[in-house]
């Protein structure tokens, strides 16, 4: 289809962007770091959510060089940040790759950025193919400086064999529980379950997908690490993320 053949030609004609969400503390507001999100505005049918054309670009294999221009566009902002934290989603065809760690290595050589600075995100299911390679890589990563946070945590199938084996920093709750904890004991539940489990392996705890004050609240009380969603800021352009930013520098 059109959309697969024009992705190749994406990052020629400078049809991808970077958007930033804020990361912050969740009892203290302040920023702890912004994720990297992408987006393609086709020069005819325009804005393609990632959740379109990512799978299209994994089954492709144009994922690996878009991967390579996400890390790099993401580690080069962060330089001129100067501060805060940048995480990058990864695709699961990028872990599998032999030579992974290594570019994630030159990126960062290139860039400048410092390696504790980088975060990258993961969800289960990218882990999931081939488990052995993929931890290799990890450890790899990990041995970087770089730190791993698990994506959509709760939503795969073995979350607590991954937690156990691979070297993650930060659990980020996915956002179907954060929806529900005005209205579910449920989700509420799962939430201080996973904090707790986050605290005794000493691992940061987010919760994605916050919207409402309600919602704030309840993790405050509940001792949330950090959180993230449209309530603290929508994912937006490096201009207007810069000036967030510098605003509360
Ligand atoms: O917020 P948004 O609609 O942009 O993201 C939709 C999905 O696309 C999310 O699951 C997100 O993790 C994924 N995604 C966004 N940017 C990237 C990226 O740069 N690389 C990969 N692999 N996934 C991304
Ligand atoms: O899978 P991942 O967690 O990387 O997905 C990030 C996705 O979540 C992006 O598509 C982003 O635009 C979206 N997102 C960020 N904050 C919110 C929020 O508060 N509510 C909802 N519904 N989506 C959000
Ligand atoms: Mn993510
Ligand atoms: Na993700």
């Amino acid at each position: 289809k059109s959309i697969r053949a024009d992705l190749q030609y994406a990052i020629a004609r400078g049809e991808l962007k970077l958007h930033y969400q804020v990361q912050t503390s969740a009892l203290t507001d302040e920023v702890t770091g912004y994720e990297a999100l992408l987006r393609w505005t086709h020069r005819t049918r325009g804005l393609i959510p990632p959740d379109i054309f990512i799978p299209i670009a994994e089954e492709s294999g144009a994922i690996v060089e878009i991967g390579d221009w996400v890390l790099r566009t993401a580690c080069k902002t962060a330089v001129q940040w100067g501060r805060d934290k940048i995480a990058v989603n990864v695709s699961g065809v990028q872990i599998a790759r032999a030579d992974f760690a290594e570019s994630v290595h030159s990126i960062l050589y290139e860039t400048g950025l410092p390696p504790n600075r980088l975060e990258l995100e993961i969800t289960e299911t990218a882990l999931i193919a081939d488990k052995v390679r993929a931890l290799h890589t990890i450890r790899q990563i990990h041995a970087l400086g770089v730190s791993i946070a698990i994506d959509d945590f709760g939503t795969g199938y073995s979350s607590m064999q991954t937690l156990r084996t691979f070297p993650f920093s930060k659990i980020k709750l996915d956002r179907s529980f954060t929806h529900g904890l005005d209205r579910e004991p449920a989700a509420k539940a799962i939430l201080h379950a996973v904090l707790a489990l986050g605290k005794s392996l000493g691992i940061t705890v987010l919760a994605e997908g916050v919207e409402t004050l309600a919602q704030l609240d309840i993790l405050r009380h509940e001792g949330c690490d950090e959180v993230q969603g449209y309530l603290l800021g929508r994912p937006e352009p490096r201009e207007s993320a810069l000036a967030a930013n510098i605003s509360v520098a």
